[in-house]
């Protein structure tokens, strides 16, 4: 890939939760490390996003009685999907995977930390409309082409290549960099899903 002063690699969420001993592990989540490292190490411009939830967020399944994880409700928003508490501000859990290379970043960006709305995109929240900020501030540094990495493939990574195809960026996703969830088809959904916005899946 040939990297340029206006592409973005936008690394989201590779936080200790989502890795092995999380409470919301993905399966295999350590073996992107090296990948985005190399990557970090290529890119002159770099964000990270970092899942934050208050403790009590409304994703969480034991805020809702009878729920279990991965069960589905309904919020004023849409359909969400209940997970276990994880990424609670100010927790280990919430922290960066110690391998992961942070300090090439220029942004830390934190989603998710409104009770009553969850946020899978590093643009929007889940309501579609509520924004983080990112877009304004990728226009103003002049980046037109956002490159993601991360956790989990079929949520966040999946929301945020859709979302900064729709804020009017180029974006694309590197897979080996990348692992999902993968529950009842996730990941496949997420790929078809990407595809059809114009994400370019490497
Ligand atoms: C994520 C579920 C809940 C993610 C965050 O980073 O993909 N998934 N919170
Ligand atoms: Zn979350």
């Amino acid at each position: 890939m040939d990297n340029t002063e206006t592409d973005c690699l936008l690394i989201i969420d590779v936080q200790n939760d989502f890795c092995a001993g999380g409470s919301l592990a993905v399966p295999d989540a350590e073996n992107i490390l090296t990948t985005i490292n190399t990557l970090s190490s290529q890119f002159a411009n770099i964000v990270i996003t970092q899942d934050w939830h208050p403790p009590g967020h409304s994703s969480f399944a034991s805020e809702h009685t009878d729920k279990q994880p991965f069960d589905t409700i309904t919020l004023p928003y849409g359909e969400q999907t209940l997970w276990p508490d994880h990424c609670i501000q100010g927790s280990t859990g919430a922290q960066f995977h110690k391998q992961l290379h942070t300090e090439k970043a220029q942004l830390i960006i934190r989603k998710g930390f409104r009770s009553p709305i969850d946020s899978y995109s590093a643009f929007f929240e889940n309501d579609q409309t509520t924004s983080t900020g990112l877009t304004s501030y990728l226009k103003e540094r002049g980046i037109t082409r956002v490159v993601c990495v991360g956790l989990a493939l079929d949520y966040c990574v999946r929301f945020s290549a859709i979302d900064a195809r729709k804020q009017g960026f180029d974006a694309c996703v590197i897979e080996a960099g990348c692992r999902g969830i993968d529950v009842g088809g996730s990941n496949d959904a997420a790929r078809e899903a990407m595809r059809k916005a114009g994400v370019v899946l490497l």
